[in-house]
């Protein structure tokens, strides 16, 4: 679709907003900040991060050029490590059922050819690699053979180790309530970061990659010093899901679009603590909706929206990065128990849908391949998350400087976000993410990069038009003031 840029002329007036930066500069926005998540459970197929699955890679590199794929998720904790083909699957005490996570008998194997093809995937992207490591059911000499052979093989493509997921929920499910915390977590854990960085010396780690509570992180800080022959950690880690379950009837767009204050606080709460450490934090694992995501909400033009803010707003906060889950339908339900429950809530749940809802890349087409998801004949398609990250990374490489859109009294959904290329320039991000309601917006002179569109909030495509007709505009004393239409994300690069 061609966006029209709405005529001066129009009435009524769209209310105004003027854009203010600041001199003093902030964070500098890594390379490899943008990053997919994926389950661990996505290796039980050798053919889906393997060079080999040409659609997959180019979706990779046309979404950045130096990103990192994130291998964790609630299956990290049901894996068993099969080194050679005569091994035999350990035996496992009876867990727990609990709602949202694998059954409790789930296992299935990873193996050397996995993790062989996906170093060549990792090759052939550009991309690194935050391993998960078991701790659910993780031992330490399993996890350190497994460690030892992952090191070896992807050598400068592991960007870290982890050991376990979500660990702040493994009373529910893994562990007895009474006795985790904090100080029992950092035993297992260093028993077993311990063993493997005594044999993978020039391997890092990140932590603790915590679901919400991440009070664990000055939890953790406030003891590491004390802590005697530590791994080396570069990160730490935790995730953040907007809400959920599918079902809850709040779990909408608008949910998805106003600003959440939960990022904000614990974003306050993660970098200090990583400040204390001399180290940065890392969003390893999010979306929209957990439970794989909601019809209408994860899979829409509002969720590209939803994606670039985020985006923006973990860059301003001086993350390291930030990881989006999604992946193949089959390891994502699995990982929730084995159905996608947004699906129940559907009119058709045959109707074309991508599986998980929220993944950034989707597989389309035949599942008769000859993989799990038949991947090697399916269609890969960067959905509206993957466009709104797409989008996000203009900034990747630039510092943050702060900005401010002084809406002149009034309170419109629309956010601005700044950063200074290397080259000296100025980028200016600003996303309008009302349903219906254009802002007419004053700026420093500029010329229009890039815009985010879609039909509607609830249209199933988003676009990043590079190819952009210059925003009809006006110059004046107080700058250029252009309209930016209703849900809509505009790129300035200033004069
Ligand atoms: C996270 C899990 C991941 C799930 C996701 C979800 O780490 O494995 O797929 O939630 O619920 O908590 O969608």
């Amino acid at each position: 679709m061609t966006v029209a840029p709405l005529s001066f002329a129009q009435t009524p007036l769209p209310q105004t907003a003027r854009l203010t930066l600041a001199t003093k500069l902030g964070a500098v926005v890594p390379q490899d900040f943008i990053g997919l998540s994926y389950e661990v459970m996505q290796l039980e197929d050798p053919t889906f991060f393997s060079p080999q699955n040409i659609g997959l890679v180019q979706q990779f590199r046309a979404l950045a050029p130096h990103g990192v794929l994130r291998l964790g998720g609630n299956t990290s904790e049901f894996s068993w490590w099969k080194a050679t083909s005569t091994d035999l699957p350990p035996v496992r005490p009876n867990g727990i059922k609990d709602d949202g996570e694998p059954d409790p008998n789930t296992i299935y194997a990873v193996t050397p050819e996995a993790i062989r093809t996906l170093k060549g995937f990792l090759d052939a992207t550009g991309w690194t690699c935050i391993y998960g490591l078991n701790l659910g059911y993780g031992t330490v000499t399993t996890d350190v053979s497994e460690a030892l052979f992952v090191y070896k093989t992807l050598g400068k493509s592991l960007h870290a180790f982890q050991i376990g997921n979500e660990v702040d929920l493994f009373w529910r499910h893994l562990r007895k309530k009474a006795t985790w915390n904090v100080d029992t977590y950092l035993q297992s854990w260093l028993e077993i970061a311990r063993a493997v960085q005594a044999i993978c010396p020039g391997a890092v780690f990140g932590m603790p990659d915590v679901a919400g509570d991440v009070t664990w992180l000055p939890q953790i800080a406030d003891r590491w010093s004390a802590i005697a022959d530590k791994p080396h950690v570069t990160n730490l880690s935790h995730h953040y899901y907007v809400g959920g379950p599918p079902s809850n009837p709040e779990m909408n767009i608008a949910a998805i679009l106003r600003t959440d204050p939960k990022v904000q606080h614990d974003a306050e709460l993660a970098t200090s603590a990583a400040a204390r450490m001399g180290i940065k934090v890392r969003m390893t694992e999010g979306n929209t909706c957990y439970q794989a995501g909601k019809d209408g909400v994860s899979d829409v033009y509002a969720s590209a929206l939803w994606s670039a803010a985020y985006l923006f707003e973990l860059m301003k906060l001086g993350y390291s990065g930030v990881n989006l889950h999604g992946g193949s339908g089959h390891a994502t339900a699995v990982s929730v128990g084995n159905r996608l429950r947004g699906e129940e809530l559907m009119a058709d749940a045959t109707a074309p849908h991508p599986k998980p809802f929220y993944t950034p890349i989707a597989n389309e087409g035949t599942l008769a391949g000859s993989g799990i998801d038949g991947k090697l004949s399916a269609k890969y398609v960067l959905e509206p998350v993957g466009v709104g990250m797409k989008f996000a990374s203009a900034l990747i490489g630039a510092t943050m400087l702060p900005c401010l859109l002084n809406q002149d009294g009034t309170s419109l959904n629309v956010v601005a976000y700044a950063a200074r290329r290397a080259d000296g320039k100025t980028l200016v991000a600003i996303l309008n993410k009302e349903a219906s309601a254009p802002v007419q917006i004053t700026a420093p002179p500029f010329q229009t990069l890039q815009t985010l569109t879609g039909e509607s909030l609830e249209s199933r495509s988003a676009e990043v038009k590079t190819t952009v007709r210059e925003t009809t505009s006006r110059r004046s004393a107080a700058g250029q003031t252009f309209i930016l239409p209703a849900h809509t994300g505009t790129l300035l690069l200033l004069a």
